[in-house]
């Protein structure tokens, strides 16, 4: 499923784009929550994502690639096939040019975060997320 990669790809912070085992996603949230108050907002959402996106662009060019991609999932130990990357890249390519900014990469972090919101009160829950990401275990 596309959206389940996306997000891996975006949500995915602490272990980015790893298995969504129960106690992995427990890690992600934690590495989430930066004021450790239970629950992340908006803003430690924007700021995990900033910091994915700088990992998964290993050329430092400003766009990540779908060789990117692979390379950041196999260094995660989360290999992924040329077509699973290139998934992932044109999910969160708005503009068409294969590559995925850092402009791009936050618009789909913001929808994901919007997604996982469950009840709209703009923060997530480890609950949330867990049922954003459940689908995904199996
Ligand atoms: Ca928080
Ligand atoms: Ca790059
Ligand atoms: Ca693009």
């Amino acid at each position: 499923m596309l959206q389940l990669r996306l997000l891996a790809a975006t949500l995915a912070l602490a272990a980015p784009l790893g298995a969504f085992a129960a106690e992995s996603i427990q890690d992600r949230f934690r590495s989430m929550d930066s004021n450790h108050d239970g629950r992340v907002s908006a803003e430690e959402h924007t700021a995990a994502a900033q910091k994915m996106f700088k990992q998964l662009d290993v050329d430092l060019d400003g766009r990540v690639t779908v060789e990117e991609m692979r390379l950041t999932r196999k260094a995660m130990e989360e290999p992924a096939s040329e077509e699973e990357a290139r998934q992932a890249i044109a999910a969160m390519d708005r503009n068409g040019d294969g590559k995925v900014d850092a402009e791009e990469h936050l618009a789909a972090a913001d929808a994901l975060f919007k997604r996982a919101d469950a009840n709209a009160d703009g923060f997530v829950t480890e609950d949330e997320l867990q049922q954003a990401a459940g689908p995904a275990a199996n």
